[in-house]
């Protein structure tokens, strides 16, 4: 049964948390860095520039100031934790290798600020990450990770995990400490929340234009606000819903990126008993990483949906 702690009244702190509930020492601390960086991505979000770096990632999109700030906070927090031998950030062209003397047995891959866009909006915006198990992510299934999750940068800061020990959100309590706030998160099977991303695509495909009318004709409600972070947490946290980004002309498979981004939220929606696939019907966690940047389309959330959507795409 989903379990709300409101008013922190558990007051259970995320690294002895994750102790107690048997997650290697070694994985822990890769998790509380990630928390910790949070903290001062939230920090700089508030107190930061807002404008653009004059740089562009490896996607040809021009950068904000607060990617690249992210993107340091980050890799600098992953770097010290000694427990880290390979990240790849959304941000980077390529992968880092790092050396230490500790025991580097993990891979992690991160999207430092995803909804870069909503930035000056004020919108909520998040991080997003994914742990491997070894020293490289290509070739990989998403299936293989043994740790993802993000965090969501909102009215509250939020730091949502998954590993094969459970699923977690916790929330930063003002004193920079993250405090348990849910446990057994559950998505049901039905619906009640539609996400569709991409509309523009409704304009050169029938099938998405009759999927999306389909749901604007049901007692599904709309829910959308265009940064993938706050999407997803909508369902995670109404505990039903589905969200999507077909592709189109301009992204023919998707804009969103496999490693970065669809994987970890596939892992954490199927740890809530969810599900996502691409728009054809394969598993988002049995897709193979082939590059770094890899696109894939994605629908994901609820079960009964998410294959309800899959029957109106892709048809002749
Ligand atoms: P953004 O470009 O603002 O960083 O992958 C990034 C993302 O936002 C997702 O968070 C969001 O769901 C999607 O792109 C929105 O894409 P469109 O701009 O095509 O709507």
């Amino acid at each position: 049964m989903d379990k709300r702690h409101e008013n922190n009244e558990a007051f259970l702190r995320v690294n002895p948390f994750l102790r107690d509930v048997g997650i290697p020492d070694d994985l822990r601390d890769i998790i509380f860095s990630i928390a910790h960086a949070g903290k001062y991505v939230a920090h700089s979000i508030r107190n930061g520039s807002l404008g653009y770096a004059h740089s562009e990632n490896p996607s040809g999109e021009d950068q904000l100031a607060l990617d690249v700030v992210a993107d340091k906070i980050f890799c600098e927090h992953l770097n010290s934790t000694c427990r880290v031998g390979t990240f790849a950030s959304e941000e980077q062209e390529a992968e880092v290798k790092i050396t230490c003397s500790d025991g580097q047995h993990y891979a992690v891959a991160f999207d430092p600020l995803d909804g870069s866009s909503l930035v000056s909006a004020n919108f909520a915006i998040g991080t997003i990450f994914g742990i491997y198990a070894g020293d490289q992510f290509l070739g990989k299934k998403g299936r293989e990770m043994v740790a993802a999750g993000y965090i969501l940068y909102g009215p509250r800061t939020l730091l949502v995990v998954a590993t094969e020990k459970g699923m977690w959100e916790f929330t930063e309590n003002g004193i920079g400490e993250f405090v348990l706030s849910r446990e057994n998160i559950v998505v049901e099977p039905d619906a009640k929340y539609f996400a569709p991303g991409n509309l523009r695509a409704l304009a050169e495909r029938s099938d998405y234009e009759k999927l999306f009318l389909h749901w604007a004709k049901t007692p599904l409600t709309l829910r959308y606000s265009g940064g993938m972070v706050p999407d997803i947490h909508m369902i995670i946290s109404k505990g039903s819903g589905i969200f999507c980004y077909p592709g189109h002309s301009a992204y023919p498979n998707g804009k969103l990126r496999l490693l970065y981004e669809c994987a970890p939220f596939a892992y954490l929606i199927e740890k809530a008993g969810g599900v996502a696939k691409d728009e054809f019907g394969v598993n988002i966690l049995d897709k193979e990483i082939k590059t770094l940047h890899h696109r894939s389309s994605i629908l994901i959330g609820s079960k009964n949906e998410v294959e309800q959507a899959l029957s109106f795409l892709n048809k002749k």
